[in-house]
């Protein structure tokens, strides 16, 4: 297991000098963020971030996100272009030697919360889910600002889109990602890169669009749909976890085991009613998973790939991108950490 730590590039209020000094940290996963979605990232762009990283002697082990445009969601006719597109994303990220790379198929919402800044009984502040206020919001009236999708969408643009994924049903966005996926992933083998999909956030269906990436039924379908040791997944126990039909550390040791697993988001949750939930520091009693035996299914199959602490809270008086912060992921991955050692101690 290799820790890593997401950083958001200059912008972001935490730096690689801070996060080179959180004990046992290795790697970064970032992205480039000022190349529109759909167009094709440069080598001197990624080599650039490279750089950057190990100039801070840490290493870049993950792409989080190479976003889809939602046209290759939608299966257009100009899906075309950003598929080809996607490839010499993924050419020039294999020429700069990047192990890793994460994206999702979410229809325009990506990951999604009703408050970004509840007040826990601690003090400290957290996102969270709550479906009773999700059904009553209104994306067309802006009642929606989370940090997770792209708010440059003007009105006009998210009823466009709206409309058009109306009537789609799952099994035409399975159709349109089996195909994104025949074209990409003979790319990715040559450019010895891993796909790594991330699940649905949350795994259900929000705002009347399909969501797929939802359980281990449909992870078993999807690392079918190309049969390649590049087609994997991001497991993520705070996306996947919030539903108790969902074991995770059954999951992770069930396509670890088949070494489709690229790459781990570790962080707890706590299940407050069902298709409700908060945000939890990463302590297994905070929360509804053990993350011990995460920890332990990780261990378990010989995971060598990148992990990393997920979501934080606010916490002492931190102000930040929510879910982001310094504090709260750090001792997240000292948490994480501790556990990995004390799991290999005692298996020795
Ligand atoms: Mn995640």
């Amino acid at each position: 297991m290799k820790m890593t730590f997401r950083w958001y590039g200059d912008d972001d209020k935490v730096t690689l000098e801070q996060i080179r000094q959180i004990p046992g940290m290795v790697g970064i996963v970032s992205a480039i963020y000022d190349i529109p979605v759909g167009q094709a990232w440069p080598l001197e762009k990624i080599m650039e971030l490279k750089n950057k990283i190990e100039a801070h002697g840490l290493t870049l082990e993950v792409i989080e996100s190479v976003p889809v445009h939602e046209d290759i969601k939608l299966g257009l006719p100009s899906r075309e272009e950003y598929i080809s597109n996607y490839k010499e994303t993924i050419r020039n990220l294999g020429q700069a030697g990047i192990p890793v790379v994460c994206y999702n198929f979410m229809p325009v919402f990506d990951w999604t919360r009703s408050q970004l800044d509840y007040v826990l009984p601690d003090g400290s502040t957290a996102l969270i889910y709550d479906q009773k206020l999700v059904e009553q919001m209104d994306p067309l009236k802006g009642d929606l600002q989370l940090p997770g999708w792209d708010s440059s969408y003007t009105k006009e643009d998210m009823k466009n889109l709206l409309d058009q994924y109306r009537s789609m049903t799952e099994e035409d966005l399975w159709a349109n990602l089996e195909y994104f996926l025949q074209q990409v992933i003979p790319v990715a083998e040559e450019s010895q890169v891993k796909m790594a999909i991330h699940p649905d956030d949350p795994p259900w269906p929000i705002f009347g669009l399909p969501r797929i990436i939802t359980n281990k039924e449909n992870l078993e379908r999807f690392i079918h749909l190309v049969d390649s040791p590049n087609n994997g997944l991001t497991l993520c126990s705070g996306s996947l976890g919030v539903t108790d039909d969902n074991d995770m550390p059954s999951i992770i040791r069930y396509f670890g085991a088949k070494g489709r697993v690229h790459f781990g988001h570790v962080r707890n949750v706590k299940i407050t009613t069902e298709k409700s939930f908060e945000e939890a520091s990463h302590l297994s009693s905070d929360g509804s998973l053990d993350i011990y035996e995460i920890m332990k299914a990780y261990h378990d199959v010989g995971f060598e790939g990148p992990i990393r602490p997920d979501h934080g809270r606010m916490i002492w008086g931190e102000t930040g991108r929510p879910g982001y912060g310094l504090y709260d992921r750090a001792l997240g991955a000292t948490y994480l950490n501790g556990l990995w050692e004390a799991i290999e101690k005692s298996n020795k």
